[in-house]
This record gives C-alpha cells, structure tokens and sequence, in this order.
C-alpha cells in the first residue's frame, strides 16, 4: 500500500544520509525534467509517477519491473540543497486520501530524488548484486523555457514585437493605453514604472487565462519569492531612439537585462543544462475544447518552447550546453481519462502532429523522440451508450463542481490531426462541425492493493521511454 511504503521509505531516507557523498561519485544519477504549460498536469504527473515507482503493480509495461530486477525503490533527499523539494507526500494525500482532491498549483521549480536498486539483466545477472541508480525529477514551468528568445533580444527590440504582436487583443486595451501615455524619454519615476509594470502583468494573466499561451517573461506570470522586485519591475514602452541616463526608457532597459542575467540564464545554467531525460506534458483535450485558436497559440508555444532543445539555435545556450543533450524527449498529451480508450490512438495523432516540427528538430539534434496520450491519475471508467440510436462511447466520473457522477462524451476527435489543426492555424474562429466538451473530474475514492500505485493510463510506458534503457 502507498502510505506503509512511503513511511518505510521516509525511514530509509534518513539512514541513507551517511553515505550520501560517496553515492553520488560511483552511482549514476538520470535528471528528469518535467514540463508543460500551466495546468498541463506536471504535479499530477510527478506525484503518481513517483507513487507507481514505489508501488509498482500497475507497471507491467516497464520492462525491469516486468522481469523483476527492481528488488527496491526510495525516496532520497534530493542532492540539491537550495532547490525546494517536490511536495510529494502532500500532493499523494491529495489524490489518494480520505477526501480525494487535486493537489494546488506550484509556482516555482522543485526537485525530488527517487533510487532504485536493480539486479542488472542478462549475462552479468548471475554475478553482479543489485547496483544503484538515481533519478532525480526536476518540476519546471514551460513558460520559463521561452524567456530562452529574450536573450537575443534588446530591449527595443523586444519593446517592438511584443507592442506589435498585442496590439490587437483586447486583454491589452488598458495596458496599450498606459503605455502610449507614457513618455520613455521622461526621467524614471518609480510609481510609474510599477504602473505600468502592474498593468502589463495584468494583461499577462488576463491572457492567459483567456487561453493565449505567448505570455512571456514567464516569471510574470510566476513571480515565486521575486515578485515586487526590480527584476519584474518593467514593461515594453514605444521606444524610438535612445534617451537620456535616468530616463523611464533607461531605467526599463536596464531592468530587462537583468531579468536576462538574473532570472532567465541561472534557469538555464542550474536546471536546464543538466537534464538528461525530458518529457513535455500537453494538455491537448484542454485546448481543443477552448477552440481553434487556443489550439495554434498552444502549436506555436511549443515550438518555441522546445526550441530550447535545438542546440545550436542560442549561441549563450550552445556555450553553456558544452555539446551535452538530452538525450530522450517525450511529448505527452495528459488527462487522457477524458476519452474513452477507442479515441485515444486519435489523441496521441494529434499530439505528434501538434508536436510535429519540434520533434524533427530535435531527432536532427540526435535526441530520442515519441509522443503518447497517458493520464497520470485515471479519474474515469468507460462505458457505451446509446444516443439517438448510435453507440458513444464513454467515460464515467464524479465531476468537480457538483460532486455528481456523470457520463460523459467529449465529441469525436478526427482521425486526421489536420482537420484540426489546419482549420486553427488558418485563423478558424471556431470549430465547423461539433463542439469539442470538457468536464472536469474529480478524483476517485482509491482503496488501493498492496503493492499497487494510483490507476493510470500508460504511465509505465512512459517511464519506460524515459528511463527504462538505464534500469
Ligand atoms: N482527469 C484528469 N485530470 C488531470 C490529470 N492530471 C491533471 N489533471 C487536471 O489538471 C489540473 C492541473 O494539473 P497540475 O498537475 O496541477 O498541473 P501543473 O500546473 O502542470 O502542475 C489538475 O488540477 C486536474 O484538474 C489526469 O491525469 N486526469
Ligand atoms: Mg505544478
């Protein structure tokens, strides 16, 4: 069961701090990066990942498992002493505890490190024991990947494109107005700088929640312990020429370049450089319920965000990554318990069609690429239902806000990703023939068999495109 398991490894952690130096010279360690968009199911994901990975019945489909070599998995303090820890033991009592609920969103990167001991397979089986290898998991928002664009641009120029690039959407308006009023060649003057620093966050959230994903500098949106500071103190101004020193042109220059220096590159140098293994989450059904054009913002940002992953694009990049890759990248569409199973080869088409450029590039970069559909915590049941006289099918759950149970049919996907993608990326305002629906569910009660984690849907796979080849 999840809660004995996780008490024993609570225990093993704390004996295993002794010889936590020596470990990490002579033991391998894999650093998994996990991101996504905002509410793409990152948290979810990590939580019943690692809940699985203790609990491992439900992981037939990850090969060291299936052929027992896996004779032990903990729970380690993490090896990085000033990233926080990823909140797992709270985040499974959410989901699997008396009053099943969604864990809260996060809004910072977090760290976990999970160990397996593995008898190694094959030849060397009989006369090796079990040898160690780490896992560390690395919780990081997708919007941070792309402030990776800031760094080759000047503040003017990044002024430029993005006045440009919001002028018509309506989440702008007040923002727009604010800054138009502004006169950058001014002398600074700090209230007005927060003015419009408050007023293009705004616009941000604003945007994001009407379903833009564009929304940069990410730490806007996600301020964490830098909110209030000079860093996230300024805002793109119509600028045409350079201004005097002290002018509100200089003074949000300078603020820019070092939100570049102190917030973006430290990103990249501390947790981005380092990752091995990578998997993308996208919550593809999300987007194609919000309609067509939710689905192309959602197209570009992923491209842009897995640009980070084409080495060579950044020259500051390129230096720092020394040539080191990553060597395997997942892209996965989440929350596939929406659909009925019948409908899931659909979603994954779309998933790889929505990632489609990104993964050329990528493979070209010599990293391993795949796309799957997966839920982490499978919240529904299937059934067939008979509508007007045709069968749909189904899934069944409790939903969020009523707390009622409800079955539910979302629509049927295409069976060709470009019926979708290609109304969107042609500036469709909505979709022609059905409405994609969307519910919310809620968690189901769990009673859980020892030795079983959470129910998922193909979490074992991906654990096995992850790290199954090192186990
Ligand atoms: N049905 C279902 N919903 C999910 C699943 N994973 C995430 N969600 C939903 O998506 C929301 C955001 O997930 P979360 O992991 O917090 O996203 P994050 O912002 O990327 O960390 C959750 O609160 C759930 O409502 C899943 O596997 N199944
Ligand atoms: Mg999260």
């Amino acid at each position: 069961m999840v809660i004995s398991s996780l008490a024993d490894s609570l225990v093993r952690s704390v004996e295993s701090v002794g010889d936590r130096v020596s470990e990490t010279f002579f033991e391998p360690v894999i650093r998994l990066g996990v991101t996504g968009l905002a509410r793409s199911g990152k948290t979810v994901f990590i939580t019943s990942l690692v809940a699985n990975l203790l609990d491992r019945g439900r992981m037939t489909g990850l090969v060291a498992q299936q052929e027992g070599r896996i004779t032990a998995s903990y729970l380690q303090p993490q090896p990085d002493d000033t990233v926080p820890r990823f909140d797992f033991e709270s985040h499974l009592s959410a989901l699997t505890g008396p009053t099943p609920h969604w864990p809260e969103s996060t809004r910072a990167v977090s760290e976990l490190r999970l160990s397996f001991k593995v008898q190694p397979a094959g030849l060397l089986s009989g006369l090796q024991g079990p040898r160690t290898l780490h896992l560390d998991i690395v919780d990081y928002p997708g919007e941070w990947l792309l402030d990776l664009a800031l760094l080759d641009k000047s503040y003017e120029d990044w002024s430029r494109g993005t006045l440009e690039h919001i002028s018509n959407r309506p989440q702008a308006e007040a923002f727009l107005a604010n800054a138009r009023a502004a006169d950058p060649t001014a002398p600074h003057d700090e209230p007005q700088a927060q003015d419009l620093a408050r007023s293009f966050t705004e616009y941000l959230n604003t945007a994001r929640e009407a379903g833009f994903y564009d929304c940069t500098p990410g730490r806007f949106l996600l301020p964490g312990d830098l909110a209030g500071s000079p860093v996230l103190t300024f805002a793109p101004l119509p600028v045409t020429e350079t201004s005097r020193r002290r002018s509100l042109h200089r003074e949000m220059e300078r603020r820019y370049e070092a939100y570049k220096a102190q917030v973006v590159k430290p990103f990249f140098r501390d947790h981005f450089a380092r990752i091995d293994r990578q998997i993308v989450l996208v919550d593809a059904l999300g987007a194609i319920h919000k309609g067509p054009q939710t689905v192309e913002d959602m197209r570009r940002a992923m491209a842009d965000i897995l640009s980070a992953f084409r080495p060579g694009r950044n020259a500051w990049l390129n230096k720092l990554l020394l040539g080191k890759r990553v060597e395997r990248i997942l892209f996965a569409a989440t929350k596939a318990d929406h659909l009925h199973h019948l409908q899931h080869p659909r979603l994954t088409a779309i998933i790889e069609a929505l990632t489609r450029e990104a993964r050329d590039r990528a493979s070209f970069a010599g990293a391993e690429t795949a796309a799957l559909s997966l839920a982490s915590l499978r919240t529904t049941t299937e059934e067939m239902r008979s509508h007007n006289g045709v069968e749909l099918p189904c899934v069944r759950g409790t939903l969020q806000d009523s707390g009622k149970q409800a079955a539910f049919y979302p629509g049927d996907l295409p069976e060709d990703p470009a019926h979708l993608l290609g109304p969107a990326r042609n500036g469709a305002e909505g979709w022609l023939g059905e409405d994609y629906g969307y519910m919310a569910f809620a968690p189901a009660h769990l009673t859980l068999n020892p030795g079983d984690g959470p129910p998922h849907i193909r979490l074992d796979r991906a654990a096995q495109f992850l790290i199954g080849d090192r186990l």
